[in-house]
């Protein structure tokens, strides 16, 4: 059911189809971030036409609200967001170490206050695994404890053993057998750690496994290393994702490093701010010069705001506070990011990888507009 084939190499980069119940997908792939039950102004419509494959999901804001069960009403995530593809649900820890109030962490979960009202929540890994059965997605992800950076060594070694304690119970309570449940490793940017969490994850063979812990803060200097140590000790016959990444240079460093899945925020996020991502850097919409330019966003991109709109026009709406501005923007830099993998996944199959890398790389940072 989720099979994982590898279809051409090039260095430490793959190109890959994953099987899903609800589809195959082309790796490495972006997926973009439905915290809600919707990625923000995008329709499931045009999220297929841009190409998106996988939609993320979170435990943590839909078991707040409206409740796992309204969305287990109507069949899981497919049938709530009329988004008929794959789908992939975070477990909820991360988000509730940067939305939740008043946390507690013990071994057997955590409490907090919810970011709604106010309530004392509980959330162990029975329930994320409880909730993300409900919420139906095709890959689940593992209970797990991201420390914040920094973080001494000795609180991120006993948090990793912790989330390989919480990775047992969630395999041990996990029912559906039409979901992947993909292990988190851990560590922070401590190669010692990173092997230490390695070392105690790898045995469950889950048929996926996330780098996780990382974008959190470190500099580059400090993730790219970590992610490089990881992905290369990760099995090589099973997706590798790395979670909440990322920038354009960090989808192609993740991928010469062997990465296989992202998921960011930034592409809806930074469009809602006026910014659209381009190969020659990201153009500040909310700057004069694009008031009076007749030419796309980006001429080289296929998307709905690139074919019908100049920036002088999407000036004018991010201006007059129109909500289609965000809207375009947003649809604009997701399919920026598919763009990317697309031509990463051909640079793959074709061997010029490395090539196309710098190539991409040198132009987008000269920052030319
Ligand atoms: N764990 C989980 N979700 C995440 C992360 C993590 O470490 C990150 C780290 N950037 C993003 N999302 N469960
Ligand atoms: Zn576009």
């Amino acid at each position: 059911m989720f099979e994982f084939d590898i279809q051409y190499r090039d260095g430490r980069a793959r190109v890959a189809t994953f099987q899903t119940p609800r589809g195959q997908v082309q790796t490495p792939m972006f997926m973009p971030v439905g915290t809600q039950g919707t990625v923000k102004g995008i329709s499931p419509q045009e999220l297929l036409e841009i190409g998106s494959q996988m939609i993320l999901g979170n435990t943590y804001h839909l078991m707040l609200r409206p409740g796992e069960k309204l969305v287990e009403a109507h069949g899981g995530l497919p049938g709530f967001t009329a988004y008929p593809g794959p789908f992939l649900t975070d477990s909820g820890g991360f988000q509730v170490m940067s939305l939740g109030h008043m946390r507690k962490i013990t071994e057997e979960g955590v409490t907090f206050k919810s970011h709604l009202d106010g309530s004392a929540v509980n959330l162990t890994p029975e329930r994320s695994i409880g909730v993300q059965e409900a919420l139906g997605a095709d890959v689940i992800m593992a209970f797990d404890e991201c420390p914040p950076y920094p973080a001494d060594r000795e609180y991120i070694r006993r948090s990793l053993e912790r989330t390989i304690r919480w990775l047992e119970r969630c395999q041990a309570v996990k029912t559906r057998d039409d979901q992947a449940l993909f292990a988190i490793v851990q560590g922070g940017v401590h190669q010692d750690l990173r092997q230490q969490s390695l070392d105690l994850t790898l045995p469950f063979g889950t048929p996926g496994f996330a780098i996780g812990g990382l974008a959190v803060g470190e500099s580059k200097e400090e993730m790219y290393p970590a992610v490089a140590f990881t992905a290369a000790r990760l099995p090589e016959n099973k997706p590798r994702y790395l979670m909440g990444v990322g920038h354009p240079e960090d989808l192609v460093a993740g991928i010469a490093l062997g990465v296989d899945m992202f998921d960011c925020v930034y592409p809806t996020r930074t469009g809602r701010f006026g910014y659209a991502l381009t190969d020659d850097g990201r153009l500040n919409m909310n700057s004069s010069a694009p008031r009076t330019q007749l030419q796309p966003l980006d001429d080289e991109c296929d998307c709905y705001a690139c074919r019908h709109y100049t920036r002088a026009y999407l000036a004018h709406l991010i201006r007059a506070e129109e909500m289609l501005a965000p809207r375009m923007l947003s649809l604009h830099n997701l399919r920026y990011l598919h763009r990317l993998v697309e031509r990463a996944r051909g640079a793959i199959a074709q061997g010029t990888f490395q090539t196309w890398a710098e190539d991409w790389a040198r132009r987008y940072f000269r920052q030319a507009i």
